[in-house]
């Protein structure tokens, strides 16, 4: 593996210059950077990271972890998330747990290991490792406590919109299919929804329960099986893909979306256009959630103020096919 030493005998210049240029840290003549780089092209020298991090005391590199990589919602955040970072001159090591909040607590602290300058963490469980983790973090959509920042959709306001965009198409008898407890963002979706119905005299609610989120060994059957369908004239699930594998169920089942039942997402996640029909749905932004992530972290590395602990960023209604026109 070419080092250094390498480029300094090729060259003829001191490591210190060499050192200067690769880790941009101090003055070098527009002829020694040439003659570097032509050296480091030559011999296809990488440096090491290690000592980088050690020299500059930064890594310029999030540790990103994510919850799920097969929900199209936390894999389109971290799309978003990488993009709006790489534009601010960071990387990402990225992880996915899988829910699982073992691998979790293994992420965060093999991310510490790498020494990263931060961490976004996607529904997270570790609250109290997470609260005592000895660089800024940030966490989408779970409230943590201590000096890490939440940012979220307003999953409360969102629940509302679903069931008051069901009842404007005419649903009156609304099957709510709810998130697993341990999902702060889905209590607070059912919460919302509830409240919004409790004002109407004239409509049905009935709940059941998705106890973990899609993984590939999913069973619809499991979940809807003991569902009477002809009991109901509308359905929220509490995402997309969720709503997606009811929506194939109910197909297959013999009921017409939207004639027979309407059906009613969480995310706005790419898959609603994919669907037929496609999929009505409350949008979580994408592009805002990410980008005040982005400058929060970012804030918090550069040891800049923090106004708020929690920021709420508004949904909203964007109907589709699997809705009745108003
Ligand atoms: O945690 C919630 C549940 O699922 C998250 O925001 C999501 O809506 C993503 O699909």
């Amino acid at each position: 593996m070419a080092t250094m030493k390498d480029i300094s005998k090729m060259t003829g210049l001191s490591s210190g210059t060499i050192s200067r240029y690769i880790n941009n840290s101090g003055y070098v003549s527009r002829e020694s950077a040439d003659k570097i780089q032509r050296a480091i092209d030559e011999i296809n020298y990488i440096p090491n990271e290690h000592a980088r991090v050690l020299y500059n005391k930064s890594s310029n590199v999030i540790g990103l972890i994510v919850p799920s990589l097969v929900n199209p919602f936390f894999a389109q955040m971290a799309t978003v998330l990488e993009k709006n970072l790489n534009e601010k001159g960071y990387s990402i090591i990225l992880y996915n747990t899988n829910d699982n909040s073992k691998e979790e607590a293994k992420a965060v602290n093999m991310l510490r290991g790498f020494r990263v300058d931060g961490i976004l963490v996607g529904r997270p469980q570790n609250r109290d490792l997470l609260k005592k983790v000895d660089v800024p973090a940030v966490s989408f959509e779970t409230e943590i406590g201590g000096d890490v920042v939440n940012i979220t959709a307003d999953n409360f306001l969102g629940g509302m919109q679903a069931f008051n965009a069901l009842y404007d198409v005419g649903c009156r008898k609304i099957l709510h299919i709810k998130g697993p407890d341990i999902f702060e963002a889905t209590e607070l979706r059912y919460k919302g929804f509830k409240e919004a119905s409790n004002k109407k005299e004239d409509v049905l609610i009935e709940t059941i329960s998705f106890s973990n989120d899609f993984d590939t060994e999913f069973s619809v059957e499991s979940v809807l099986g003991s569902v009477d369908l002809n009991d109901y004239d509308g359905i929220f699930v509490f995402n997309d893909i969720a709503a997606a594998i009811s929506m194939s169920y109910i197909t297959k089942k013999g009921f017409k979306i939207p004639d027979d039942i309407q059906v009613m997402g969480f995310d706005n996640s790419y898959l609603c256009e994919l669907l037929s029909p496609k999929l009505s749905t409350i949008e979580q932004p994408f592009d805002e959630i990410s980008k005040e992530c982005v400058d929060t972290l970012i804030s918090m590395i550069k040891n800049e103020k923090i106004e708020e602990k929690t920021i709420r960023v508004k949904t909203n209604v964007v109907l589709r096919e699997s809705t009745k026109k108003l």
